[in-house]
């Protein structure tokens, strides 16, 4: 490549303050360093945690920074000591890194990787750092990946090769949420063949969530939501049921336990709310019930009374499904291939890098499920 070893100009979406619009700017891109890729994002899709992390103290890398965790891109170029990958190859940035060598990298058990992105974890580009400056200041990275840009670099225990023949404007939404909510059902709660569910929250990861549950054999998938219009598009991931809680007076947790005998097998909260976290713990059956939280909060304390527990129910959660990353975003990716999963019904709106605000509005009212941004050419 042309442009391997020197700095590359080219536009991204800047998040320069808090709850403010995102600016398209020219940014500098320094070439990768030791154990760095540098990749041309070909598209990428908006997900309720970029809004989550747009507002003020909750963004865990500062500001100004780059948003986007949820992509899909071609490697432009690797810094020393990078083998694993080629100009060329097709990839997906990871979120949640997986070095192979830690301690959790190598226990089955867990997704968690000691040197996923932090505050204060050095081993990856978290804040203070980046390759990325604009108008003579440094602009900070965003959970070790900023993906609304053309480029981004990242460390390479943070990319996954993918098959080359996968299109990158569908299989971006395995970056995140995707897998997100498939993983939960599948992977943490790990859902049984004739066994009822609920899901909690439709948005991209409550309908794969959904998706999970159908293919993990499940016989009843109840949808709820406060919004009915997501409903017609539950159905098509496999919900069988529909409940939106503003219909019933009393607890909704009351309302599933009346509609399936004592309760749920298993409940997957997939909104962020700590309120809808506490319901979908007490939806499911005492004895066995199993509740996932799947939705993105913190800074808020999660309540329940200690008999829930007590009665039988495990609480448990899910960080993008539990997936280990390399490993397994590939596997999901031969899977949407293989059509074993869908992707494109999460699709319902496109759109090009300059349109982010519009594409963040549509986020913030629930208007969409996903909207992919195309950023730069196949
Ligand atoms: C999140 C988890 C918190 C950091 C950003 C990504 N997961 C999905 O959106
Ligand atoms: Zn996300």
């Amino acid at each position: 490549m042309a442009t391997a070893g020197k700095v590359i100009k080219c536009k991204a979406a800047v998040a320069w303050e808090p709850n403010k619009p995102l600016v398209i700017e020219e940014i500098e891109v320094a070439p990768p360093q030791a154990d760095e890729v540098r990749i041309k994002i070909v598209a990428t899709a908006v997900c309720h945690t970029d809004l989550y992390h747009l507002l003020e103290n909750k963004n865990v890398s500062g500001f100004p920074t780059v948003l986007g965790h949820e992509a899909a891109g071609i490697v432009e170029s690797v810094g020393p000591g990078v083998t694993e990958f080629q100009p060329g190859d097709k990839v997906i940035p990871l979120f949640l890194s997986q070095c192979r060598e830690c301690r959790f990298c190598k226990s089955p058990k867990t997704n968690q990787c000691v040197k996923a992105w932090s505050r204060s974890n050095p081993n990856m580009m978290a804040s203070p750092d980046s390759r990325f400056t604009c108008k003579g200041k440094k602009v900070l990275q965003f959970v070790g990946t900023s993906t609304f840009s053309e480029y981004t670099v990242l460390n390479q225990i943070a990319v996954a090769k993918i098959d080359p023949s996968a299109p990158l404007d569908k299989v971006c939404l395995l970056g995140c949420g995707i897998c997100t909510g498939y993983g939960a059902a599948v992977n943490t709660a790990k859902v049984e063949p004739g066994s009822t569910c609920a899901v909690f929250g439709l948005g991209a990861v409550g309908m794969a969530a959904v998706m999970g549950c159908k293919a993990a054999g499940a016989k009843r998938i109840f949808a709820v939501d406060i919004n009915p219009d997501k409903f017609e598009k539950a159905k098509v991931f496999g919900a069988t049921d529909f409940v939106n809680p503003k219909d019933h007076n009393k607890p909704i947790s009351q309302v599933l336990a009346e509609m399936t005998g004592g309760g749920v097998d298993y409940s997957l909260e997939c909104v962020g709310n700590v309120e809808v976290m506490r319901s979908a713990l007490e939806s499911c059956i005492q004895g066995w019930g199993i509740s996932v939280i799947v939705g993105w909060t913190d800074f808020q304390d999660l309540v329940t009374r200690p008999v829930q527990l007590i009665a039988g129910r495990t609480w448990k959660g899910s960080l993008f499904g539990g997936f280990k990353s390399k490993d397994g975003v590939p596997q999901m990716v031969k899977a949407y291939l293989d059509k074993k999963v869908m992707l494109d019904e999460f699709i319902t709106h496109n759109m090009t890098l300059d349109q982010i605000n519009d594409a963040i509005e549509l986020m913030k009212h629930g208007k969409c499920i996903r909207t992919v941004l195309s950023v730069s050419p196949q």
